[in-house]
């Protein structure tokens, strides 16, 4: 495995790339052109600039979370044709670049869902939560209005304002979506795009969806086992692999996070280990990595990736706003960096126990 670390490039993010360099055992940054639009191809000398600012600054691109998909992709409108052709050109792009993983989810309207950015631990970091109760009582406006509020002068990946300002007019896209008919459009989409990346082997990632249920009665269909293993049979081609993203499905309590990643042996391209401390089963909050803080056995996570040979980027995920830090909620450097640690060191004693038969 190669750890990593996400970083929204030099314009958004307050974390440096200096400072990731810095973090022990992490060579690799997760990354993405942030001013591009679905569905368009993007720019190969923007990947070739990127590129060279993460390799003078003594790293790699590990991988590119993501190469968003349009609506038009998911939801079959008559630009999809077009837009394949334009997702497949960034993908030759990215392959000449020597970049071989691309994560990408196939979420409707939203992207990840939380309904606090900013709830306080007993420990007095804060971190991003969950409550059901809270999605149930707010419509998707105002869901957008409160999240809004409480980013820090960010703008979280998959709520850009221009997006949000629509959100009316992508309810409607979506009104004769179901879950089968996202399914169907999610085929359409890989077999499109393997040969391509079968060219270049580039490994496609799908993040599962979060939290891992239906919210605001739009369809999920990337949320446990059995719906991820009915993917990777519709399309059986090594490239179309999983990303592992334990505070995804783990949102479920019902989906056994090492069994899903043994399931999954050879197609689990990227992982985003990071823990959830539940209080009840639909309200959780973002803990920090160790098993002792949440509800996750983060050994037992670690060890099913580890015994099933997976050599991908890994990264920490969210971590809690600790020691003052002022960022993107989920993604300071502190917690992230002890996060990196603490896998990294959950998997040399994996890997020395192994090596001497213990
Ligand atoms: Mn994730």
């Amino acid at each position: 495995m190669q750890m990593t670390l996400r970083w929204y490039g030099s314009k958004f993010d307050t974390v440096t790339l200096s400072q990731i360099r810095q973090i022990p055992g992490v060579t690799g940054v997760i990354t993405t052109l942030y001013d591009t639009v679905p569905g368009e191809a993007w720019a190969p000398e923007k990947i070739r600039a990127l590129r060279k600012e993460v390799e003078a600054a003594g790293l790699t691109i590990a991988g590119i979370e993501s190469v968003n998909v349009s609506d038009a992709i998911k939801v079959g409108a008559p630009e999809r044709d077009a837009h394949i052709e334009n997702y497949i050109k960034t993908l030759e792009a990215l392959g000449r670049e020597d970049i071989h993983m691309v994560c990408y989810n196939f979420m409707p309207v939203f992207d990840w869902t939380r309904t606090e950015l900013a709830r306080k631990r007993p420990d007095g970091s804060t971190v991003l939560a969950y409550t059901q109760a809270a999605v149930d009582a707010l419509d998707p406006e105002e869901m957008f209005s409160s999240i809004n509020g409480d980013m820090n002068g960010a703008v979280m990946p998959g709520w850009e304002p221009e997006r949000m300002a629509k959100v009316k007019e992508l309810f409607e896209l979506y009104k004769d979506v179901d879950a089968e008919k996202l399914f169907e459009n999610l085929v359409c989409f890989l077999q499109k795009i393997m040969p391509v990346c079968d060219k270049y082997d580039i490994n496609m990632a799908i993040h599962p969806d979060d939290p891992a249920w239906s919210v605001f009665g739009l369809p999920r269909i990337i949320n446990n086992k059995e719906n991820i293993l009915r993917l990777m049979r519709a399309v059986d081609n090594k490239h179309n692999g999983v990303t592992f993203c334990a505070g995804s499905y783990g949102t479920d309590l019902r989906n056994d996070l090492p069994g899903i990643i043994r399931a999954l042996e050879g197609r689990v391209h990227f992982a985003h280990v990071r823990n959830l401390k539940f209080n009840t089963p639909d309200d959780f909050e973002e803990a920090a990595h160790l098993s002792s803080d949440g509800s996750f056995d983060m050994y037992e996570i670690m060890k099913a990736l580890y015994e099933t040979g997976f050599d991908g980027p890994i990264r920490p995920d969210h971590g809690r706003m600790i020691w003052g830090e002022v960022a993107m909620p989920g993604y300071g450097l502190y917690d992230r960096a002890l996060g990196a640690a603490y896998l990294n060191g959950l998997w040399e004693a994996i890997d020395k126990a192994k090596k001497r038969g213990i």
